[in-house]
Order: structure tokens, then sequence, then C-alpha cells
């Protein structure tokens, strides 16, 4: 034992050990752990600092064009790295398990208050959980709390653009806890048109009679009809989830059609376009729900179902930091800058629709009034890996997407695109033309690739790294890079 113990000590604590000063030995090894405690981890960690420095250049060196990513800002980060991480507060402000939050309670109560105000609700009429870790948890929240074991969800299949969360299943397995906990029934697309089929959506609710129906999807690039979908929850008796994840920042601000106006309940994460740290949030109406016939008041009753849910159905301990980080993000939300920045989300997202469709690619929908687009590279010559994977080699960053009518999500036809991160970059349309010469030229030169390589990844991956393209493709990834690194990342020059 006492080896074990002398093998852990710095040498000189060992040396005084040694001579029988054991009183020294511990003020030392105090003092050594404190310095331990304050080192920086550029100093204390090399090994791990230099693997965070590369991720760090690849962020700059290349075009992040992965739909539900964003650059969050020096404060957001600030927050996440501030002694708020260390402080336990299992409970609500006012109410909680642990002494010592006066501060913590201030912090939960200002970032409750400055969401509700950035979604323009009224706090008679809306209230708001700030605590859930992220989206998924955010939504298995609700339906715990709304939702018995087994009750009924209705969501948008994954394959046509829906989320894991709203109840993914295969005809052999259960994949998403919500469809091992609940019972789910997705609603579609129409395979032509990629748009959703709400009348199906409305025949299918009619037989399954949901107790919720989810609105929101994590790839589809319509605005979705929000009136619509109350109206078919009001016949079928179901509560409207919108699930805003990715519009969250459109709707902030007030550039996209917004959910509140009809739902029962909202979720969102708040990394993405609203571009805050990685948490989730849930919305939920209270107040007066309607007057029965005696003229008595029927209460909405969502509040201690959803809170009691998050924390101690689901949650142990907020993430206070994170918190914080949210109430500093809605600050940023609510101000003329990030509405402009938010439109010009819009503005690159359709450009560089336009200009894929001008250069004869097919995305699916046709357009796109969102953030976000969905290009169909079979016609291409490609399928979505290996467009994703020649992007990829060329430093930009997108994923592999499923199309309507594909049958597997592990080889899916298609890539999703996306514009919130470049437009934090300070990216405008005119440089979304330039990106749009990029991937065509990624793309062509991946279809060479393919016709060279045969049909399956991995010959395609040797043959992006072999003597024939290898320099083609690096020459691609240079212009790409001197390209990007014209766009800094604002607070990311220091560390
Ligand atoms: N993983 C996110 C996305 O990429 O859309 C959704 O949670």
């Amino acid at each position: 034992m006492v080896s074990r113990v002398l093998t852990l000590l710095p040498a000189y604590s060992r040396h005084l050990l040694l001579e029988g000063k054991q009183n020294l030995v511990i003020v030392h090894s105090l003092r050594m752990s404190s310095k331990l405690l304050s080192e920086n981890v550029w100093d204390s960690d090399p090994e791990l600092f230099k693997i965070i420095g590369k991720e760090k250049q690849r962020q700059c060196r290349g075009l992040e064009m992965i739909a539900s990513e964003n650059f969050t800002s020096l404060a957001v980060l600030q927050c996440l790295s501030s002694c708020l991480h260390n402080k336990y507060a299992e409970g609500l402000p006012g109410d909680r398990y642990y002494g010592g939050n006066q501060f913590i309670d201030q912090i939960e109560r200002l970032a409750q208050k400055r969401t509700l105000e950035t979604y323009r609700l009224d706090p008679e009429e809306w209230g708001v959980n700030v605590q859930p870790y992220s989206g998924s948890p955010a939504n298995f929240a609700v339906y715990t709390g709304i939702v018995e074991p087994h009750g009924r969800i209705m969501g948008l299949d994954l394959p046509d653009g829906g989320h894991l969360t709203h109840g993914f299943f295969t005809p052999t397995k259960k994949i998403s806890a919500t469809s091992i906990f609940f019972e789910s029934m997705p609603y579609k697309v129409h395979p032509e048109t990629g748009l959703i089929d709400y009348d199906m959506l409305l025949k299918t609710a009619r037989l399954f009679k949901p107790k919720i129906i989810i609105a929101g999807v994590s790839c589809y690039s319509r605005a979705l009809d929000y009136k619509k979908f109350k109206e078919i929850c009001n016949e079928v008796g179901a509560y409207l989830m919108s699930d805003m994840a990715h519009i969250s920042g459109l709707v902030a601000a007030g550039v996209t059609a917004n959910p509140f106006e009809y739902s029962d309940i909202v979720t969102t994460t708040t990394h993405k376009s609203l571009r805050g740290p990685r948490a989730g949030v849930i919305f939920f109406r209270k107040g007066v729900k309607s007057v029965n016939a005696k003229g008595e008041k029927i209460l909405y009753d969502f509040e201690n179902r959803i809170n009691e849910a998050v924390f101690p159905g689901l949650q142990g301990g907020p993430h206070e930091n994170t918190i914080a980080a949210i109430a500093t993000t809605m600050k940023q939300a609510n101000t003329p800058e990030f509405k402009q920045y938010a439109q010009n989300i819009l503005n690159n997202a359709k450009r560089l629709s336009d200009g894929l469709q001008k250069k004869g690619y097919k995305v699916v929908t046709g357009g796109t009034d969102l953030h976000l687009l969905l290009l169909d590279v079979r016609s291409a010559g490609l399928t979505g890996a290996k467009a994703e994977y020649i992007l990829e080699e060329i430093s930009i960053a997108c994923n592999k997407n499923t199309v309507p009518g594909d049958k597997s999500a592990k080889s899916p036809s298609g890539i999703r695109l996306g514009t919130p991160a470049l437009t934090t970059r300070g990216l405008v349309e005119k440089d979304i033309d330039v990106v749009v010469d990029f991937i065509d030229s990624g793309l062509k030169l991946g279809k060479e690739i393919g016709e060279k390589s045969g049909p399956k990844l991995v010959d395609f991956k040797a043959a992006v790294h072999s003597e024939e393209f290898n320099g083609r493709v690096a020459c691609l990834r240079e212009e790409v890079e001197n390209f990007s690194a014209k766009f800094p990342l604002p607070g990311y020059e220091t560390y």
C-alpha cells in the first residue's frame, strides 16, 4: 500500500516521506494539488490539448454546412466554462434540494424570463423549463409527463425528415426509446413531392388517436403548417407539440412561421440556428385552457407534469453553467443584429438552393423556406455516403441523409446542407455562389472517382486517396481552405 502511494507522489514528496517528514508531505501535496487545479489544460494535459487544437483548426479551416451545427459566441463559451459548473441545484428556483443557490436561482430565473421574452410569450400564458440537458431529454420529458406509458404519439418518420425521438422504429427493431416506452405511429411525406402529406396524417390520426402529434423536423426544408397541425389535433383530441429545435433561431427572429400560435407544448435545443449552448428547453401553456358549459374555468395541467418529468423523473442536477449560457443566448437573440443574422441564414440557404439547381442538381421539394436543403445526389452519380465523404475530403462538412422513398437510413441517397454556421462566419449570398462552385466541383470529382472505383464505399474511399486522384482532391481542399480563411470565427482567436 505504502509503495503504491509512493509511486503516486511527486519525487520531492517521496523524498520528504522517506525522511519521516509526513506533515511537510501533506502541505506539499496540497500545494501540488492546487497547482493541478489551477493549471491550464495546455500545460497540464498537452496530449489532450493538441487534439482539441486540431479540432479547432478543422472548424476554422473548413466550411461547416451541417444544418444543426453552429459556432456559438464567446459569452456562451465563457458561461459554459465558469464556476457555475460546480454547483448542484436540484429543484427549481426558490425550491432546491441543496443550499447555496441564491445566485444560481437568480441566473435560472433570468434564463426563464429572457427565454419567454425572446419568443414574445406572456408569462401568464406560457411557462418554461430551461433544465433539459438537450433536445432528446426535453422531448422524452414531455412524453413522460403528458403521455401515460404506452400511450400514443405521432411524429414525422425519421427517413422522411423527422427525428429519432419522434418515435422511430423499423420493422425489426424499436430504435428510439420513444417507440420502446410509448406506441408511435409515423406520418410521412409524399414520395413524389417530398412534402408532408397532411391528408394522410389526418386519416391515420383518426384511426390511431394519438395523445400527442409532433410538428417537428430535422431534415425538411419547408415551413410547417402549424395551423393545419392544430386542426388535425383538435379533430382527434391530441395535443400539438412542436419541436422547433432546428428553427428556434428563425422563430426567435420572427422570420419564419411561429409554432407558439397553435401549439400546446414547444420543445427546442438552443445550439442550432439559435447559436447558444448545447441544451434543451420546454415551453408549455398554462392558465385558462377553456371555459365549460357551466362557466367554470378549465386550467392547463402541463406545468407540474412537465417540471416533475424533467426532475426528478428523468434528470438529476441541472447544468447551471449551461443555463447561464441560455440566458446570454436569449439576450443576444433578442436584438436587431440577430434578426438580421437569421434573415441572412434564409437568404443564404435560398441562394444555395437556387445555385445548385441552376447547376442541374435535384433539391428535394424544389427549394427551401428555411436554413437547410436536401440534395438528392443520385442524379449526380453518387450515394449520400460518397458525397459526404468527398466533400469532407475537400473540407466541406455535411451529412448524408435519406431522401423520400429511401429504404435505409444507413445507405441514403442524399446530403443535407445548412447555412447557419456559414452565416455566423459572415458569408453572404455572393460568397454562397463560391460555395456552390466548390460543392459542384467536389461532387463532379466524386462522380469521376466513383466511376473508377466501382460501387463499394470502401473502394471509393481508397480511390480518393489513390495516386490518380489524391492531388486533385488536395488542390480543391486547398482552394476551399483558402476561401474559408477569409471568414474568421469571432472569439476563437483566444486560446
Ligand atoms: N442531431 C440533430 C440533427 O443533426 O438534426 C438533431 O438532434
